[in-house]
């Protein structure tokens, strides 16, 4: 409780950016329209059983069609930014990089020059899990080393077509749940589970590379002229010791070495932390001299992703499966006294730990030489019940109560000196998410999928609104 106090807009710098976020799968719809091809997303909800209530994103929340209303309710909110992210497959249908499909960029011209006419900038997401469906089943897909020059194919056509207005780039969203997700455990597309020791370490190799030749790209040709930033998206819980033991804390450093350094090392070092090569071994693929040198340094900022925290402990017999195994640690939520690390949102993933993301955020200063930083989705989940009427979604102030704490954290983290830019809350509003289909809701607009898709801000999104206003929490009753 002791950071959820009076948090305020002035406890930040004045340039500091607040913003909301969303990705291109989770709420566009529209999957089959104006010659978008499919990705790998409408190929797994497709399929019966991969999604908690069958549903997929074809229509989503149909911001597609509507991007006009919700550009100007982010606006009225009072929000500077909207992060966005960008469908491979609508530019390029097979993602071979062949021909555009001008329709798609149309979609995205008109999304991008509305927001800027609301006075809201775009903070764009080349990549968040939505792979053109052609290049995983002919090419192999984050197992191949040929979708790197795909996407720095694609990477250059968002550049060249909307880079004069863009001027804030991110790479891949969450490298690591695409490898874990989606090639470990197989929740999410591709929904592969059969090599566990190999394929997520090959999956996120790939989208490492693909990251930095999209940056590659921007520097070379784009930068100069266009002037704008380019980054890459983390997501990181955070991990404190389960006990006193020595073998608890050394078991937290490798469990964020197997998160976050997996990523950021090869960027800011040029290499994957040395205690993923001890236990890996073969199984974790080698950059060469050529490759760490394009690495080093292809960020201009480290975005990050960050909702929750667990404590670690060293297990020699995991039980969470292949990815916690090789790191022989265990993830766990009650203090040894029994008490929950912080109360449960929806997902069962999800334990609200304010502080975790102030400490987050001061270990990424301190290991990776304090790097510009955007916290780029940050947020907590309601259960959708069939039964409940729209003011008990409404009302979320456990919400408020997140951001407030949250936030809280993201100030104490500036003034302990982290170089902080900017803070976006996940999400804009309710969507598809993910392998829960629709029965969770993270928005801070509710959305009625009973009728007509209708959006209704909740009290947290009347708080940020009042915060951003820069009126104290206080004075919002
Ligand atoms: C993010 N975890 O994924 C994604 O970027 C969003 O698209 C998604 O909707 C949002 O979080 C909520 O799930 C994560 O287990 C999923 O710590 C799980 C975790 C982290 C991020």
């Amino acid at each position: 409780k002791a950071d959820a106090g009076e948090v305020s807009r002035n406890d930040f710098p004045a340039g500091f950016v607040f913003g909301v976020a969303t990705s291109a799968y989770q709420v566009e719809g529209a999957t089959n329209e104006d010659g978008k091809g499919d990705s790998i997303w409408d190929v797994f909800s497709r399929t019966k059983g991969n999604i908690k209530d069958g549903s997929n994103g074809d229509i989503a929340v149909d911001q597609y069609h509507r991007y006009k209303e919700d550009v100007e309710l982010i606006a009225k909110l009072g929000f500077g930014a909207y992060r966005f992210s960008i469908s491979w497959s609508r530019i390029f249908p097979d993602g071979f990089g062949n021909k555009v499909n001008e329709k798609g960029i149309v979609y995205y011209n008109h999304l991008i020059d509305y927001l800027l006419k609301k006075g809201i900038q775009p903070y764009v997401t080349l990549y968040h899990w939505d792979l053109p469906y052609t290049l995983h089943e002919f090419v192999g897909g984050w197992l191949s080393e040929k979708v790197v020059e795909y996407f720095a194919l694609y990477a250059e056509v968002c550049f060249a077509r909307f880079g004069d207005r863009v001027k804030h780039w991110m790479t891949i969203n969450e490298p690591l749940q695409t490898a874990i997700n989606g090639y470990s455990i197989g929740i999410f597309a591709p929904g592969r589970h059969d090599n566990p020791y190999k394929e997520p370490y090959l999956a996120a190799h790939y989208q490492i590379l693909a990251h930095a030749a999209a940056v590659d790209v921007y520097r070379k040709k784009f930068k100069a002229t266009q002037g704008g930033e380019i980054g890459l998206v983390v997501d990181c819980e955070w991990a404190e010791a389960f006990s006193d033991k020595e073998q608890d804390k050394i078991a937290v450093e490798r469990r964020l070495d197997f998160q976050l350094g997996w990523f950021l090392d090869p960027i800011f070092y040029g290499d994957y932390p040395a205690v993923m090569r001890e236990r890996l071994g073969d199984h974790l693929p080698q950059f060469t001299q050529r490759e760490k040198k394009l690495l080093r340094n292809s960020v201009d900022f480290v975005g990050l992703n960050h909702y929750t925290s667990r404590l670690i402990a060293h297990a020699t017999c995991a039980t969470e499966g292949p990815f916690y195994e090789v790191q022989e640690l265990e993830r766990i939520v009650n203090w040894q006294g029994g008490d929950l690390i912080g109360e449960r949102a929806a997902s069962d993933w999800l334990y609200i730990v304010p502080w975790g993301l102030r400490k987050v955020l001061n270990y990424i200063a301190q290991k990776y030489k304090n790097p510009p930083i955007y916290v780029t989705e940050n947020g907590m989940d309601d259960e959708e019940k069939e039964t409940a009427i729209i003011n008990e979604f409404l009302s979320d102030e456990k919400r408020v109560e997140y951001f407030k704490g949250y936030l809280g954290a993201v100030a104490q983290a500036i003034r302990d000196g982290v170089d902080i830019r900017g803070y976006f809350a996940w999400s804009f509003l309710d969507n598809f998410e993910w392998a829960q289909g629709y029965t969770k809701r993270f928005g801070l607009v509710y959305v009625d999928y009973k009728d007509g898709l209708k959006r209704y801000p909740k009290s947290s999104a009347l708080w940020f609104s009042h915060f951003l206003k820069g009126k104290s929490v206080h004075e919002e009753n």
